[in-house]
């Protein structure tokens, strides 16, 4: 299977000025996201190698400078010469787009990376990039700025007699394109961590020079050990199903654990790749379910008349959907729906299969499995009728809910609504929003922990019913965008850990609930200011610590400087109406980030995955997560 490389493998297309141009077009944006995307997409080549058995371990480091060294005992990237470019192979990886063998076919190689855009594109956004190949027991070096080498490809001489092989990847991302940067700890960990359990065996390290933190990840369960994971603060029902499998060269890996919740908990991953928009593995997994439940359920006599819905069989769910496949399509509007049409059937044949030898292996854990799914399907036709109740409610218009102060226009398009927690907040929001065209809806911070209840308790929560009441667009399944009564959603909490945990909460909600307002972008953030900076007639806020000792080193004064005012927002309240209107709710002047189905994801991710039952670890969770949620370190 495998075939020898040669440089000539490596296709060539287009040079690096396009990317420098409209980076964007290949990162995503030039935020934080961004900035975090070189870091993956560097060490998804590594994992590149990962994947085809030829590297154990990836070690990552976060320099003081924030520059980044990834570093990979793979077979080092070709240093031989590539004929059509006279270049040697190294070059040709780091300055050509789209070169790599990868998109040749020739060579196997499951390409990851959310873009796939490959490292080239690394190097053209950054300031500096050192490789460092160690290969045919000789070490070379090449050093490009912003993408243009300023050395040849130095041969530093014999490795020692040390025959290992790898690359080492060092890079000082170009404040040109970022602007100022800092790389998140907790960002990167998460990923390696992911990258961990998907690869099992693999060993990823991440060390921070500027804090001395130090992680290493390294899961011999695979699978196994990411459920047993995600679910370790749940109470499960069985003992794991897992199984691997390979059909027409897809490799399938899947694990399967019910426990005592009511939501459903999918993570699939194609390529290392996490697939938040589905695709087809996702419907042939589900149709599989289905089936196997139905089957089985009637085979076994557990079930009788009635026939489990998908839903039904999904309530408890969590699952762990690993597939690796030589060309995935990436489609849908964050890249992340596999369209690999063939694939759909065979995920539902190998589905199938071992769910069935499973529950037949073991019918005590077959047997609570089909109780809860039974228990399910009677709670939906509950949840049906709450929703109906809130429908019919909200069909009414002068029931509108008291604590809305609602705005004068008439047309949806026009209108906002800002969603704030706590009355005092609220109140602020009244006196400093524009009546015309914005709404406020005050909320209570503690609402239902939409993970621990069914559809039908969180619809009887009032701020809950409130929200989707004021929002007149209907809840789960029933949700119809077209009735939606404002065209911007906009959750205003503190800049602090319950302020990030309100909107974890309610961004998981939208995510589970109303995930059409999500997808089409009529979910904001706003972003109040951390400090006011006032010096003489200039104003100024920042917006994150970092960004505040900017703004004293600009205006070169100090805390406690005569003739300086600052002062330090812990709260919405703290704000005057004036001050409200000026940061945080005049289109004009207002910062505010417009929240899309990764980040939405993301949050459904942190709240289901990474905080547990206990409120201690949690509390201390957000904290260290609070900036990562979103990336609102803007
Ligand atoms: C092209 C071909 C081969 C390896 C690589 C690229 C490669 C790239 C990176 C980037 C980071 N680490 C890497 N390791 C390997 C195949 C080489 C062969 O056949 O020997």
């Amino acid at each position: 299977m495998e075939k020898s490389y040669s440089a000539k493998d490596i296709h060539v297309l287009k040079d690096l000025t396009a990317v420098r141009k409209r980076p964007s077009m290949y990162i995503g944006d030039t935020s934080t996201r961004g900035l975090h995307h070189l870091v993956n997409e560097t060490i998804d080549n590594s994992v590149d190698e990962a994947l085809i058995g030829f590297c154990t371990s990836i070690d990552v480091i976060i320099h003081h400078d924030d520059s980044v060294t990834v570093t990979d005992n793979g077979r080092g990237i070709p240093v031989d010469l590539h004929e059509e470019y006279n270049l040697s192979a190294v070059e040709v990886v780091m300055t050509k787009l789209h070169a790599g063998g990868k998109f040749d076919g020739k060579v196997y190689k499951v390409a990851g990376g959310l873009h796939g855009v490959g490292i080239s594109v690394v190097n053209a956004l950054s300031k500096w990039l050192e490789v460092e190949v160690r290969r045919n027991g000789s070490r070379y070096f090449q050093r490009y700025e912003r993408g243009k080498p300023v050395c040849e490809l130095k041969n530093l001489g014999s490795s020692g007699g040390d025959d290992g092989t790898g690359t080492k990847v060092t890079f000082k991302p170009d404040s040109e394109i970022f602007g100022s940067y800092h790389f998140d700890f907790n960002v990167l960990a998460t990923r390696l961590r992911e990258l961990a359990f998907l690869n099992r065996g693999l060993s990823l390290s991440l060390t921070d020079e500027r804090t001395g933190d130090e992680k290493t990840f390294k899961y011999e369960g695979g699978i196994a050990s990411f459920l047993e994971y995600i679910n370790r603060d749940k109470r499960v029902l069985h003992r794991p199903i897992l199984f691997e499998d390979e059909k027409d060269e897809v490799k399938v890996e899947i694990g399967v654990q019910y426990n005592d919740s009511y939501t459903e908990n999918i993570f699939s991953f194609v390529n290392n790749v996490k697939t938040i928009e589905g695709g087809k593995h996702l419907s042939g997994f589900k149709a599989a379910l289905t089936r196997a439940f139905n089957e089985y359920g009637r085979a076994s006599s557990m079930l009788k008349k009635v026939s489990l819905d998908g839903e039904d069989v999904r309530e408890g769910l969590v699952a762990v959907i690993s597939l690796k496949l030589r060309d995935p399509q990436f489609e849908g509007q964050t890249k992340t729906k596999l369209g690999n049409s063939e694939v759909k059937g065979i995920v539902e044949s190998i589905v199938r299969e071992h769910l069935w030898e499973f529950l037949d292996e073991n019918p005590s854990d077959a047997n609570a499995i089909i109780r809860k799914a039974l228990e399910a399907s009677r709670a939906r036709a509950a949840a049906r009728h709450a929703r109906e109740i809130v429908r019919k409610k909200d069909s009414f218009i002068d029931s509108l809910p008291g604590k809305l102060a609602d705005c004068s226009e008439k047309d949806p398009a026009k209108k906002e609504i800002y969603i704030v927690e706590g009355d005092s907040a609220g109140g602020s929001a009244k006196q400093a929003r524009d009546k015309h065209f914005q709404a406020i809806l005050p909320i209570r911070g503690k609402i239902l922990n939409v993970e621990k209840a069914r559809l039908d308790k969180i619809l009887k929560s009032n701020e809950i019913r409130t929200l989707v009441t004021a929002l007149g667009a209907g809840v789960g399944e029933d949700f119809e965008l077209q009735k939606a009564r404002y065209n911007r959603v906009i959750l205003m909490s503190d800049a602090d850990v319950d302020g990030a945990h309100i909107r974890t909460l309610l961004l998981t909600f939208f995510y589970r609930y109303m995930p059409e307002l999500v997808s089409t972008n009529h979910v904001y953030i706003a972003l109040p200011p951390l400090y006011m900076i006032k010096k003489g007639k200039e104003t100024r806020y920042a917006f994150s610590d970092d960004e505040y000792a900017n703004v004293l080193k600009e205006l070169n004064v100090e805390e406690g400087d005569v003739g300086v005012k600052i002062q330090h927002y812990k709260g919405l309240g703290e704000m005057n109406p004036e001050q409200l209107w000026e940061t945080t709710m005049n289109p004009v002047t207002r910062g505010i980030k417009r929240v899309n189905l990764a980040d939405a994801a993301e949050a459904d991710w942190l709240f289901t995955v990474l905080m547990g039952e206990e409120v201690a670890p949690r509390r201390k969770f957000i904290q260290a997560h609070a900036k990562e949620v979103l990336n609102l370190d803007v």
